[in-house]
């Protein structure tokens, strides 16, 4: 059995989780009206892999007898002025989303509560790659620059993510 306080951390993060999934889906659309399907693709990827988490945070309170609750979802953003602006959005939103786990792993520290510890840890270091997945295409693209040429490469390397 896990805490009030442990259990009330996990379903914000469900929110948190389906929030990413929404807000990638979101610019995933945004780039098919670009027509860069590529970076499309990525997003897409992306959004599957943010359901994932909030699926596993889901069947880790059931496993510990407790219950989801899901929360109202707010719309994502929908324009962005340029891929750029986009991967900057999408890096901030990776570091924000690992504060939030980084309060879990704490959390389950003060509740003394290691199943929550050892279960969140999946998650501390999915965060790194989450982010350094994030901030790699972001300096690709700050090296590009304006350059239509190198959108265009650069889009065809992410449509091999799929
Ligand atoms: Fe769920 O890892 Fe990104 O947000």
């Amino acid at each position: 059995m896990i805490s009030k306080k442990v259990q009330k951390v996990l379903n914000d993060q469900i929110k948190e989780e389906m929030g990413s999934a929404y807000l990638y889906f979101s610019m995933s659309n945004w780039f098919h009206t670009q027509n860069l399907h590529g970076f499309a693709g990525w997003l897409q990827h992306q959004a599957k892999e943010e359901l994932e988490h909030a699926l596993k945070i889901y069947g880790y309170l059931h496993d510990q007898n407790s219950s989801a609750e899901l929360k109202a979802l707010e719309a994502p953003q929908k324009t962005w002025k340029s891929p750029l602006a986009a991967f900057q959005d999408t890096y901030k939103h990776e570091q924000h989303i690992t504060g939030l786990i980084n309060n879990i792993a704490d959390t389950a520290i003060a509740e003394k509560d290691h199943a929550t510890g050892v279960f969140i840890n999946w998650f501390v270091s999915e965060q790194v790659e989450e982010e350094a997945a994030a901030l790699a295409v972001l300096e690709k693209l700050k090296l590009i620059g304006d350059h239509p040429g190198g959108i265009y490469l650069l889009d065809r390397e992410m449509g091999a993510r799929a």
